[in-house]
C-alpha cells in the first residue's frame, strides 16, 4: 500500500510510534509517506520505501499564529494526488484528525476518495485534547476518521467517557523492536555511574508535570538511605529546573544524573535496575516497555494504560498515583538480590508479547479492513 503518515516528528511517545510503525511497514514493502514539519527524529537512514515531505507554513504580517493545520491539509492533499496515497494515517488528534478531514474533502471534489485513520495517543484525550478550546473540533474530526486506533483499552474507554464518540475505536497497542532494544553489555558505563556497585534506578520522558518526576526523587531519597543506589534522569522538558531544585532541597544531587535528550537510550536501560514511570495519565507507557525490553522491571503509577504493560508483582509493581511511600517499599523489594533477576526476566517476557512482528500485522489488517469499508460504502 502507499501510506501517508502524518506525526509530531520529535521525541514524544506519538512521534517515535508513528515513526517506527512507517519504518516497519516500509520493510515490509509498503510505501511510506512522511509529511510533518521537519525530519522525524529517528529516520535517518536511507530507504527506497521511505520518503519525507516537509510542510513549509508560509509567514505574512498579518499572521500573529502561522496556519500550520491549513499547510498540513494543502499538503497532505498534493502527495495524496502526486503520489497516489491509498490511506492516510494520522497520529495524536490534534490537529492531525481536523487537518485530514479537510484534506479528505478537498480530495473527494477532486473525486479522490482518501480512507483516513486517526490513532489516540494519549494526552490528546486525557488532557489537551478536552480542554473546551479544542473539544468540539477534536470530537468532531475523530467521528469523521473512517478508522480510530488508540494504544490501550484504557484510552479507549476515557474517549468514549469524554467526548461523544460514534464509531468503533480498535486498540493497537504499542510495540517494540527487540533487535534494538534489548540488554547490552555496558560493563564499563555502569562502573563509572555508580563505582561502588550501587543499584540504578532510570526514569526517561519529555520532563513535563504529568510524569511526576518529582515522586521519581522523593522515592529515591528514601531509597539511598537503605541501599546505596544512583538515579539517572533522560529527557528534557519544562519540569527540569524545579527537579534540580528538588534534588538540592532533599540533598540527594551528588547522585543524580541530567544526561538530556539520548538517542541511543537503550544503552542506559542496558545497566539500569529499576525503571521509575509514575506518571499522572499515561495511555501505555512506551518508555516502559523499552525499559522492559532491556529488563528492566519497572516501578509505576497504576494509572491510564500501564496495568495493561507492568504486571503488578511480575513484571514490576504498581501503585496509586503520588502513593511515594509504596513505591519505595515496592522497590526496595525488587532490588534485593533474591528478587531482581526473576523481575528482570518476566519483564522481558512481557514485553516480547509487544514485539514489532506482533503488532504490525495488526496495523496492516486494519488498514485493509478499513479501505474496503471505505471503497464498499462508496458503492452504495
Ligand atoms: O507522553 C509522552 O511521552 C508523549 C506522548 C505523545 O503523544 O507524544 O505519549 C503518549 O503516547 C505514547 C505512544 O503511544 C504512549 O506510550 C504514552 O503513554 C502517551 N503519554 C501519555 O499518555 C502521557
Amino acid at each position: 500500500m502507499k501510506i501517508g503518515i502524518v506525526c509530531y516528528p520529535t521525541f514524544g511517545g506519538s512521534g517515535v510510534v508513528a515513526t517506527e510503525l512507517g519504518k516497519a511497514l516500509a520493510k515490509k514493502g509498503h510505501e511510506i509517506h512522511f509529511i510533518t514539519y521537519t525530519q522525524p527524529a529517528r529516520l535517518d537512514f536511507f530507504s527506497e520505501n521511505l520518503f519525507y515531505h516537509e510542510v513549509k507554513v508560509a509567514s505574512y504580517p498579518l499572521f500573529d499564529y502561522p496556519p500550520y493545520e491549513l499547510a498540513l491539509a494543502s499538503k497532505m492533499v498534493d502527495v495524496a494526488q502526486s503520489v497516489k496515497l491509498d490511506l492516510l494515517h494520522v497520529h495524536y488528534a490534534i490537529p492531525h484528525a481536523s487537518a485530514a478531514f479537510m484534506a479528505k474533502q478537498i480530495l473527494a471534489t477532486k473525486h479522490i476518495t482518501m480512507p483516513i485513520i486517526t490513532t489516540l495517543h494519549g494526552t490528546d484525550i486525557t488532557l489537551v485534547g478536552k480542554d473546551p478550546s479544542y473539544e468540539p473540533v477534536v470530537t468532531f474530526s475523530i467521528n469523521q476518521s473512517d478508522g480510530i486506533t488508540s494504544v490501550s483499552e484504557d484510552l479507549r474507554k476515557d474517549t468514549y467517557s469524554q467526548f461523544e464518540i460514534k464509531k468503533e475505536i480498535e486498540v493497537i497497542p504499542n510495540f517494540i523492536d527487540l533487535q534494538r532494544f534489548k540488554k547490552q553489555k555496558k560493563d564499563h558505563f555502569k562502573k563509572v555511574i555508580c563505582p561502588d556497585n550501587e543499584k540504578l534506578l532510570v526514569h526517561t520522558s519529555n520532563f513535563r508535570k504529568v510524569k511526576r518526576i518529582q515522586d521519581i526523587v522523593a522515592v529515591f531519597a528514601q531509597v539511598k538511605e537503605i541501599i546505596p543506589a544512583k538515579l539517572l534522569l533522560v529527557g528534557d522538558g519544562p519540569e527540569r529546573v524545579k527537579i534540580e531544585q528538588l534534588c538540592k532541597d532533599l540533598e540527594v544531587e551528588k547522585c543524580v544524573h541530567f544526561l538530556g535528550k539520548l538517542d541511543a537510550i537503550e544503552e542506559v536501560l542496558s545497566v539500569a535496575d529499576i525503571f521509575m514511570m509514575p506518571s499522572e495519565k499515561e495511555s501505555f507507557g512506551l518508555a516502559a516497555l523499552e525499559a522492559m525490553a532491556c529488563e528492566v522491571p519497572v516501578i509505576s503509577s497504576n494509572t491510564g494504560g500501564l496495568p495493561e504493560l507492568n504486571i503488578h508483582g511480575v513484571t514490576g509493581f504498581l501503585s496509586d498515583v503520588g502513593d511515594v511511600e509504596d513505591m519505595v517499599k515496592n522497590t526496595l523489594t525488587i532490588l534485593k538480590d533474591e528478587n531482581l533477576p526473576k523481575f528482570r526476566a518476566n519483564a522481558l517476557a512481557r514485553a516480547k508479547e509487544f514485539d514489532i512482528s506482533n503488532i504490525l500485522p495488526l496495523y496492516e489488517n486494519y488498514y485493509k479492513r478499513i479501505s474496503e469499508q471505505v471503497k464498499g460504502t462508496l458503492k452504495v
